[in-house]
């Protein structure tokens, strides 16, 4: 089925000019993008973003590396896209994540109470849905 995730290049990654090694994989897998946008993230789409992690031990210092500068946000649309990218993504902690994954390959830092590992992926339609609308208010998901 085809359907849109959203995805995020965190500041890590747009930190270390990953944006383009990111697009061109997500490219190379056959999605297209159907929504691009480069911004630093406000706490408050932060808040509503991470709304699943709120009291967390990682979740303040999650918001305050995700607010520390730019990201880009993207919408990808294809064939099962979601759980796609997630598997272009690799595991959460880049040490863990395959070989071949962005995070396997391109992810760094585990340390400092912060992961930080690249990419955000959409987990599940209703989490794709509800994200998209954080990040382009108006774009249908
Ligand atoms: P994912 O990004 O793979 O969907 P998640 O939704 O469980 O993972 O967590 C969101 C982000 O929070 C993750 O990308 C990095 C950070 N994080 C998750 N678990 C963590 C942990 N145990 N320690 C530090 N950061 C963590
Ligand atoms: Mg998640």
């Amino acid at each position: 089925m085809t359907e849109r995730s959203l995805i995020l290049v965190k500041p890590d990654g747009y930190r270390r000019g990953l944006t383009g090694e990111v697009l061109r994989r997500i490219e190379a897998k056959g999605y297209t993008l159907a929504a691009l946008a480069v911004t630093t993230p406000t706490r408050e789409q932060l808040a509503a973003h991470y709304a699943e992690h709120e009291g967390k031990p990682f979740y303040e210092p999650l918001v305050e590396f995700m607010s520390s500068g730019p990201v880009t946000a993207v919408v990808i649309e294809g064939e099962e896209c979601i759980k796609g990218f997630r598997s272009l993504a690799g595991a959460t902690d880049p040490t863990a994540a395959a070989p071949g994954s962005i995070r396997g390959d391109l992810g760094r830092d585990w340390g400092e109470a912060v992961q930080q590992n690249v990419v955000h992926g959409s987990d599940s339609p209703e989490s794709a849905a509800r994200e998209i609308g954080i990040w382009f208010p108006g774009l249908s998901s």
